[in-house]
């Protein structure tokens, strides 16, 4: 299990990527200059931004008046002029060193510079190994062999380097912090060297998040020296560097608590540290194991190994990237990590991050914890599910400013400013559906672990973004339905029958679909928690009335109220589909829609951005086409060219070092491929356990052990040409369950603790 390379990365996305939740590195693994990129999870710009136009809702009457009456671009235009965002919003996604939304940043870079005359360089290696969470780097050079290694320990809390060399007094090198923008160093005492800076905040005084690095060098043998441009290592024979680092965030006292974990850490016998972090570690990523059998080519490095995979079948590659999403889930999102995975997890290089880095709600952070129930990592949700409940306060604010609406809501664009306003553009950032959308998360944590005083802590926030939602439908003349006023169906246009194009709308699918099932989850809830018998009457009572789903006259689902075409029939959104999954509206229980899904997809393609395909492997595991979802996940393992934003999908795929490509780099796509690796070979959502649902030809004989079902089911499974061979259910929650192959269902009535063999 590991991503490899004969030559040292020369781009970011060669580079090998550790983290402990907070800290990220990228190992670059250079023979003359090692770098290696600096992250912490709260190195962010901006600030808390005063963005509602507190006077907007004087215009919502307006503008649902436009729309019914059929004036969608007036409508839009008049969002455009008085119901966006106050201010600069998220500026464009370029908030990097100015903009109040702010931006996640890189914090940093440590570079050692070996000072080689050039000489031959012999053996190379470099590998991210994924089980020990640890990348490293080997070669010889003058008959010297070198190696580095690289891990982030989440129970010492700092990045760890050992430099070793087989030959005594052979390592030496300086090394060095430095950052592009608004930081200082200096050294610190004889063996240490500092960073620190503050970040702008987007307001005239500018002081954004302060943040510090801190490095400790310790050599054994030789000497050691810190002055003003790094810490000078000569003579020795191995040398261990620790960097650990910190924000005032969330931590006032970050430039004790660094110094703390770096003195504790420097201190502790380096085996005791590594024991530490592989045990830690492990307790997440070996939850799963997964075998799709061996192939040769895991005998090439990673980036020819993905050329290989476009002739030959590589089904160990697929389990290879299913585990290196699991190992990115754990090292973004740790239970106790400040905030949520972002665009790019916890893994950038540049200040000003594609699309400031931030948590977009129209898809992308919600993607980013798709495998973390399915995928064992339970525990790993939290960030993302606490954070929700930070957009609550805010939301208020917002529902109240633009909709005069009990609640809250969240748009499509957020921080950890707690922004919930409109985005800068109608076209994209007047989307409601977010909130709701990410309020499914809290559900499914819900049915995953039946953890009772977990719903009653969710409760407030489920009913908050229900009650906005009762407040923005309104009714529409022709079939009298509740829609959503005003709305989008995210990012995407539809031509009008007059010919002209517009986003904005009435009761798109999806707002449909995220609402109904909001209100059926609320009232579950409500029962569950015996609370609350009136609003939930009167939640059943709208969602009865919701617009119900559409097929169209190309047989397809609609994705509007009106059967209108698109502009862009390949749109990367595919938002509609949304009660397929990651809903469960659409199941082969209703046919029809089933079939609607099937051609809505079909007419989308199966090419898109690096996060559209991994969608679309969800969807086509959950149409049960395990060749077709196989066919999408190829394209989203193909190797990925350029990194400048494309918005078409060209050049979307898998960077060398397993990255996903949207391009640029977005860490949605790894999420989402994983979780769809996951759907080919369980499914839960319909009532049942569903085991091999999505088969594909390409993986006949395998196991996967420890996926995890809704229920609080884990499931080992073992098959062999495409028939399952043997199953073991485990019941850690007691409780019954239905579990399906093809035709074949058994019943299991369960007791807690206990695990059940199944045989076929
Ligand atoms: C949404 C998508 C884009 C991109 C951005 C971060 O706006 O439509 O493709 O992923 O989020």
């Amino acid at each position: 299990l590991s991503i490899w390379f004969r030559a040292p990365a020369t781009k970011f996305h060669e580079s090998c990527p550790v983290g402990n939740g907070r800290l990220g590195g990228m190992l670059f693994g250079g023979v003359d200059r090692e770098k290696i990129v600096l992250n912490e999870q709260t190195v962010w710009s901006g600030s808390v931004q005063d963005a509602d136009r507190e006077d907007a809702w004087k215009v919502l009457p307006e503008i649902r008046r436009m729309l019914l009456a059929g004036n969608n671009p007036e409508a839009q235009a008049l969002l455009n002029r008085s119901f966006t965002c106050k201010g600069p919003g998220s500026s464009s996604g370029n908030a990097g060193d100015h903009g109040p939304f702010g931006c996640y940043q890189v914090l940093g870079l440590l570079t050692l510079n070996f000072g080689l005359e050039s000489s031959e360089v012999r053996n190379y290696r470099r590998e991210l190994d994924l089980d020990t969470a640890t990348a490293h780097v080997s070669y010889s050079l003058d008959g010297v062999n070198y190696s580095r290694e690289l891990f982030a320990s989440a129970p010492d809390q700092a990045l760890v380097l050992q430099l070793t060399a087989d030959k005594s007094g052979q390592i030496r090198f300086k090394a060095a912090l430095s950052r592009e923008q608004r930081a200082t160093v200096r050294p610190d005492g004889k063996d240490g060297f500092v960073l620190e800076g503050q970040l702008g905040n987007g307001k005239p005084d500018g002081k954004g998040v302060s943040f510090l690095g801190r490095l400790k060098v310790v050599a054994d043998g030789g000497t050691v020296k810190a002055g003003a441009d790094g810490v000078e290592v000569a003579g020795a024979n191995s040398a261990m560097l620790y960097f650990t680092a910190g924000t005032d965030m969330f931590d006032p006292a970050f430039e004790r608590t660094t110094a703390r974990q770096l003195a504790a850490v420097a201190k502790k016998p380096l085996n005791k540290v590594r024991d530490a972090h592989l045990k830690e570690f492990r307790s997440f990523f070996r939850r799963v194991s997964i075998d799709l059998g061996c192939t040769e080519s895991a005998k090439l490095p990673t980036p020819e190994r993905l050329a290989a995979a476009e002739k030959t079948s590589d089904p160990q590659l697929a389990a290879l990237y299913f585990q290196f999403g699991r190992y990115l889930l754990i090292n973004s999102s740790r239970p106790d990590s400040p905030l949520p995975s972002n665009l790019q997890g916890i893994w950038a290089e540049e200040t000003q991050t594609p699309w400031n880095g931030d948590f977009h709600l129209d898809i992308n952070v919600q993607m980013n914890y798709w495998p973390a129930e399915v995928a064992n990592l339970s525990d790993c949700h939290l960030p993302l599910l606490r954070y929700i409940n930070t957009l609550v306060e805010p939301g208020r604010k917002t529902a109240k400013a633009y909709y005069n609406s009990d609640g809250w809501v969240a748009h499509v664009v957020s921080n950890p400013w707690g922004f919930t306003s409109p985005g800068e553009d109608a076209s994209w950032g007047s989307t409601t559906s977010g909130s709701p959308w990410i309020c499914e998360h809290l559900w499914t944590h819900y049915l995953y672990t039946h953890d009772k005083k977990f719903l009653a802590w969710a409760y407030p926030i489920l009913k908050g973004a229900a009650q906005f939602g009762l407040d923005i439908l309104i009714e529409e003349p022709t079939h009298r339905w509740l829609v959503t006023a005003p709305a989008n169906s995210p990012e995407n246009a539809f031509r009008m029958k007059d010919g002209r194009t517009a986003n904005t709308c009435l009761g798109p699918t999806i707002d449909m679909q995220v609402y109904r099932e909001l209100f059926s989850n609320m009232i579950a809830a409500a029962r569950l928690l015996g609370r609350d018998e009136d609003f939930a009457g009167k939640l059943e009572a709208a969602s009865a009335r919701l617009a119900p789903h559409q097929i169209g006259k190309h047989g397809q689902l609609q994705e509007w109220l009106e059967d209108d075409d698109e502009p862009e029939p390949h749109h990367r959104h595919v938002s509609h589909l949304y009660g397929l999954y990651p809903g469960e509206q659409i199941t082969a229980a209703t046919p029809d829609l089933f079939n609607a899904a099937r051609v809505s997809l079909e007419r989308r393609g199966d090419g898109g951005t690096g996060w559209s395909l991994a969608w679309k492997v969800n969807f086509w595991a959950r149409l049960g086409d395990g060749d077709h979802a196989h066919r999408v996940l190829l394209n989203l393992l193909h190797p990925a060219v350029g990194s400048g934003v494309n918005y078409g999908g060209s050049g979307a795929g898998s960077y060398p070092n397993l990255f996903c490509a949207h391009p640029p780099f977005q860490i949605d796509g790894n999420f989402g491929g994983c979780a769809g690796i996951a759907e080919m070979l369980l499914q839960s959502h319909a009532g049942e356990i569903h085991l091999l649902p999505a088969l594909p030809k390409a993986w006949a004989t395998g196991s996967v052990h420890g996926l995890r079902t809704r229920g609080g089911f884990e499931v080992d499974l073992e098959w062999k040409d495409g028939n399952p061979t043997r199953a073991l259910i485990r019941s850690p929650l007691g409780g019954d369950c239905q579990v399906r192959w093809n035709e074949k269902v058994i019943s299991l009535k369960t007791k807690r603790g206990k695990a059940y063999p199944l045989t076929f």
